[in-house]
Order: C-alpha cells, then structure tokens, then sequence
C-alpha cells in the first residue's frame, strides 16, 4: 500500500450505525439520477415542504440562444419557512445558531430555532415597515453575526431577492452591486469587529451611498456599538425597530422559479457578474448536499468557517444547515486571533463535529506548527471538509493526521456560486479519498472532460482537458441579474450543449476527478475569487498608469498570488512610492483581498499585432517559467518580452 492509500481509507467507526449513503446506494442512486432525473429528483424534492406541490420535475435547455433552466416550476413554496417554521413543531428548543464572536472573551450565543423564528419574524416586519415588497432586492453589508442570517431569512420570508456583498469590500465595490441590482434598501451594521480590528462598515456605506440613488435606505444593525453618522430620514436603527415589531409575519407563498437571491461572482471580463439562485431547486440542492457530503445527523454541530459573503456561506452555513433542522455554528472571528488555535479552540468549545474549511486556511495553520492543534480536545470531529481551491496532498496529510487524527474522512468538495451547491466530492464512508482529488460527481451531476481547443468528449481514462457539466441539476444558477445574453456568452457558447466551469481537470484511472484550477482569466487567491480584468480597470483607473495587465501565480499560502504587470504614464517615473501609492489604490477600489503581491513595472507589454495582450507569456514570466514561453512570433514587438523576463518579480 502506499503512502497515499494509507491515508485514503476511512472505515465506518465502531458504534456508528448509519452514514446517509453506502458505497451500493451511491452507484446505484448514481445511476438512477442520471437515467431517470425526474424520477429521482421528483422524490428528493419532497425533502422541503411545499405549499402547493410540484407536479413537473425537470424543464431544462443548455442550447444555445435558448438556454432555460427549470425544477419543480409549478411548484409554491417558502424558503425562511423551510428553514425555520417546519422544524418548531420538534426542534423549538434545538440551538439553531451558536454564534462564536471575534474576542473569545465574549460568552457565545445560542440561538434555539423558537429565537430564531422569533427573531426573523420581526426583521421581516421591519423589512415591510420600509417598503420592501416581493421582488424588491435588498444588498446586506454585514459582518458575521446572527443578524445577517436573520437578513437573509427575513428577505426569503417576504419575497425579496437578497444580495449580500462580502464585507471586505470596498465601498464603491458595494455601490456597484447595489446599482447593478437597483437595490432598494442596504443593511450594514456599524462597525465589524475581525481579528481585533474593526471595519468601518456603516462609513463605508455611507460613501457607497454617494454614488446611489437617494432612494436607497439604510438599516443599521447597532452591534459594537462605535459610533457612527447617521442621515435622518435615510438611515434606521434595525435592533430598535425589531424590538417594536410584532413576532409575526406571515410568509409569503413564492413560486419554485422565483429568485432567493443574487450573488455577485468575478468573471473573466470587468464587471462582475450577479449569478441569479432561485427558491425550489437551490434549497433542495443546498439542504440534500449538506446531508449527504457532511453525513449530516441529528444532535451534530456544523460548522462552516467561510463568511456569508461567498456562496459557501449561502449553502453551508445558512440554507443547507437550516432546511436540514441542523445546529450551525457562525464564527465572526479569524484563524489567528488571538492566536493560531483559534479554529480548534472553537471545535472544542463546542464540540464541532463537521469542520469545513478552506486550504489557504489549513496551509498558514499548518506553518504554525501541529502543538496549536494538539492542545485541543478534537474528539468530537467527524468529518472534515475542505472548499475553495485545489488542497495540495501535503495540506490534505497534515489536516488528515493532526486535525481529524486519521480517523475523520475528508470530503474535498468542488463547486461554484453558479453550482449553488457540491458538484464533485468525496461522500464520506462511500467514497473513498485521494489526497488532493474531487473525487466523482455527487447525484445528477454529469461532468465531461473536454479538449481545451476541439470541445471533444475525452472518453476512457485517464483523460485531462476542461471541465462542462452535460445536463442540468436543480442548484443550478438560472442567469444572471438583467443579462441573460451575457448569460449564455459566460457559461453555455465555449462549448455548446454543455455548461462549462471554466476550470481545468483530469480524470484519472479509476475515474476520479482532479480539478487543476482555472483556465480563464480568473484568479482564486486565498479561496477568494476575482477577475484579473477587475483588478486591471481599479489600476488603470489610476492617474499614474497607463495600462495594467493582472495574472496569477503560484503562492505558497494563498494557492495563487496576484501578479501586476504596470505600464506607467509618459511622464510618470516608477518609484516605491508609486507602487505602494498602487496598493493601497486597489484596496480602496476593490478591497484588501485585491492588493496585488507583486507589481512590475513593464516599459511595455507582449502584444499581438491585433492589440491583444499575450497573457500567456505574462503567467509563463510571472511563475518563472520563462524558458518556454511558447510561440512569440506574432508578438508586435518581441523584444519587451527580454526586458520583462530581465527584470521578473517572482524568482522563485
Ligand atoms: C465554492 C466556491 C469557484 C472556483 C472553481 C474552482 C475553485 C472551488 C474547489 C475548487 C478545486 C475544490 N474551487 N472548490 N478547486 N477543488 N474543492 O469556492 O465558489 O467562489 O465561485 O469559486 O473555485 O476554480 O471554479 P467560487
């Protein structure tokens, strides 16, 4: 056996009578989901409640010019009553939250699904208060506090399509979004405590608003307390209004195609895109794939580390959880404050049995030396899971043997916002692991390796090229906020008939799934996505620079890092100044996530004689594999290319 098996294999513990799914039921249960999706759909959407139930299953077209995605359409339902109501009959005194904040100091709270819906009830009436109506969008700006699951519920309760902006955002990045959306009221909270530090989220609000129609309204959560301006007449004290509102809202009845939400993606070109999620088929999505991927059970404390602000927090911190009856925990702090044991005193504090988590964040815990992790009781942990980016063999050994101390299976789950939900992924005690690999698709997830250039199916293993989905599942996004062109262009025109993923993957010999990272101009930093275009347009935006080519490459803690080549103005001199100047200007446009790693000053930039800049030959330079740079013949001026490697950043 090697070394590599060793640590694949994670037998069904003694005294654990079920995992939801067996080795037979997933190839048998695979199957069926394949030849018979309105069969095996039809029955896995009763796992929700439905006020009228649906009497069609599957409706969908991934052909381009006619791309149209449908579940369970005729179907009425309310997604904050699936998450909340249905469990009170049982569950009224089960902790529905346990909300752990920054400084450990601060007793945890415990939120019984009775608060909850107590809870909830109120933030919708506030909502009503202020006009909202169904339909109407609603951008939540918040920190990770109950409140903003409570926003999020309250907005599903009455019907209107939440977007929630990640609050390391800057604000015109907010104003953007609540622009795009036309947003008609934005909840923040005044300030968000991280790490010790505090955000300035309502004063960021407060510029974002500058650029907003003075239509758009203001609840303010007060939750630390700072003080903060306050615009009469636009802004509102949410805890004040909540405690005057009755607990009682009745739920509105929405149809099964009606939209939850929107969430604001990178893509390959600038603007970012708002990837549309509608009720039925994301909810039964999110809640069948947090109890299948995790082996969800009863009494279990969940915990998802990721924010609210990024679809894992949508999935698997909210919604799935939630529809499944499930305790979830909601951390507003980071790995390392107060100091790199953060994670695992958490799990043992309060007995985490699902951790899930992303591989930036195991790799700098890794850096710190296992005694963090050996210092806590982690016995409670049975199943590990790991999001967001490729998790190198080495992260996977390490959170392997010191976090889940061999005993815990780890489920590697591939997905995107446009997913809403697992895509491939291990099952724990039903697929066994590799370390570093997907695995095989979870139910009516059909995937196909392509040829990167032919679009050609790659049959038999092991196969490598890029990865589409062939046919439709019920989390599937339906289109993008106001652009369904661009929709289809994004997603369904590459190669025509299937979705495509935009990453690259190989299919190894017993047929599972390696994703490779992308293959467009998408970078994944830290597990954070972000277009190289949007950082482009934030430098170029810049009085000093003339133009801006942005390309990852590989970093040890972050997976990628960014990598800026700048092309400076006439009269402007490159200086330290200049390029800390630069930093600190993409912070502001974008956000700290943004900041490039490393910037190099290029007199010129590699393009072809139509004007296009070879962003080939700038990630063969930026990752210090200049010997083999390919093709440079079509290049307008080749020479800039000597200058560049000459003077590369990354030598490493
Ligand atoms: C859920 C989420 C999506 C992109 C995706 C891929 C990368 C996510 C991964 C993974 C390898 C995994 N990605 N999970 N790559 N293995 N387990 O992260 O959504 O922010 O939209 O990012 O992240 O490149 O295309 P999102």
């Amino acid at each position: 056996m090697s070394s590599v098996e060793a640590v694949a294999r994670h037998p069904i513990p003694e005294g654990f009578t079920k995992a939801h799914v067996t080795p037979e039921d997933y190839k048998a249960r695979y199957a069926e989901s394949l030849s018979d999706p309105d069969g095996f759909w039809g029955r896995e959407g009763k796992r929700l409640d439905w006020i009228k139930p649906y009497t069609k299953v599957k409706d969908t077209d991934f052909t381009l010019g006619q791309v149209s995605i449908k579940w369970f359409e005729d179907g009425v339902l309310n997604a904050c009553v699936n998450c909340v109501d249905r469990h009170l009959p049982k569950r009224a005194k089960q902790t529905a939250i346990i909300f752990e904040p920054d400084d450990p100091d601060q007793p945890a709270q415990h939120i019984t699904y009775a608060e909850l819906s107590e809870k909830v009830n109120r933030f919708a009436n506030v909502l009503l208060s202020q006009g909202v109506m169904r339909g109407d969008r609603v951008v939540i700006y918040l920190p990770m506090i109950p409140e903003a699951a409570y926003a999020m519920l309250a907005c599903a309760r009455i019907g209107a399509i939440h977007s929630i902006v990640f609050a390391g955002f800057s604000p015109d990045a907010l104003a953007n979004r609540i622009n795009d959306c036309g947003a008609k009221l934005v909840i923040t909270s005044d300030t968000a405590a991280r790490g010790g530090r505090k955000t300035a989220l309502k004063s960021n609000t407060d510029a974002a608003l500058l650029h907003c129609s003075d239509r758009v309204r203001c609840l303010v959560v007060k939750h630390t307390g700072d003080q903060t301006t306050w615009v009469q007449g636009r802004d509102v004290d949410v805890k004040y209004l909540m405690e005057h509102a009755s607990p009682d809202c009745p739920a509105r009845p929405m149809g099964a195609e009606d939209p939850l939400f929107i969430l604001y993606t990178s893509g390959s070109t600038g603007k970012p895109k708002g990837v549309v999620h509608t009720t039925g088929g994301y909810l039964a999505y999110a809640s069948m794939t947090h109890q299948y991927t995790f082996d969800y059970q009863d009494g279990d404390v969940f915990w998802c580390t990721a924010d609210v602000g990024w679809v894992t927090g949508h999935s698997y911190i909210v919604y799935g959880p939630l529809a499944n009856g499930a305790t979830t925990l909601m951390f507003e702090g980071v790995p390392t404050y107060p100091d790199a044991g953060r994670f695992w005193a958490v799990c043992e504090k309060h007995k985490v049995t699902q951790f899930y988590t992303a591989p930036t964040a195991i790799r700098s815990l890794m850096g710190q030396g296992p005694e963090w992790v050996e210092k806590y009781d982690l016995s409670s942990l049975r199943i590990l899971g790991s999001v967001g980016e490729p998790i190198n063999p080495e992260a996977w050994v390490w959170y392997d043997k010191h976090v889940g101390k061999g005993k815990c299976p780890i489920v590697d789950t591939f997905w995107q916002t446009e997913t809403g939900g697992h895509m491939i992924t291990s099952l724990p005690y039903a697929i066994e692991t590799k370390p570093g690999a997907a695995t095989l698709p979870f139910f009516g997830v059909r995937p196909e390796v392509l040829d990167a250039s032919t679009g050609a199916v790659q049959e038999g293993n092991p196969a490598e090229g890029v990865l589409a989905i062939a046919d439709s599942w019920p989390g599937q996004m339906r289109t993008l906020w106001g652009d369904h062109q661009r929709f289809e262009e994004a997603y369904f025109s590459q190669y025509p008939g299937y979705y495509f993923t935009g990453d690259g993957c190989r299919r190894d010999e017993d047929g599972y799934y390696w994703i490779t990272g992308r293959v467009d101009d998408v970078i994944n930093v830290s597990g954070h996505r972000m277009g190289t275009a949007e950082i482009e347009s934030a430098l170029v935006a810049h009085p000093k620079v003339a133009e801006a080519a942005v390309v990852g490459y590989p970093h040890d803690l972050k997976g990628q890092g960014i990598y800026a080549y700048v092309t400076v103005m006439n009269d402007v001199m490159p200086s330290e100044d200049l390029r800390k100047d630069l930093e600190t200007w993409v912070r502001t446009e974008i956000g700290p996530i943004a900041k490039p790693d490393l910037i190099q000053w290029a007199p010129g930039l590699p393009k072809t004689r139509s004007g296009k800049i070879m962003r080939r030959i700038l990630r063969k330079i930026a990752e210090n594999d200049y010997g083999s740079l390919g093709d440079t013949s079509t290049l307008a001026d080749p020479s800039v290319v000597n200058e560049l490697i000459e003077n590369r950043m990354n030598r490493a």
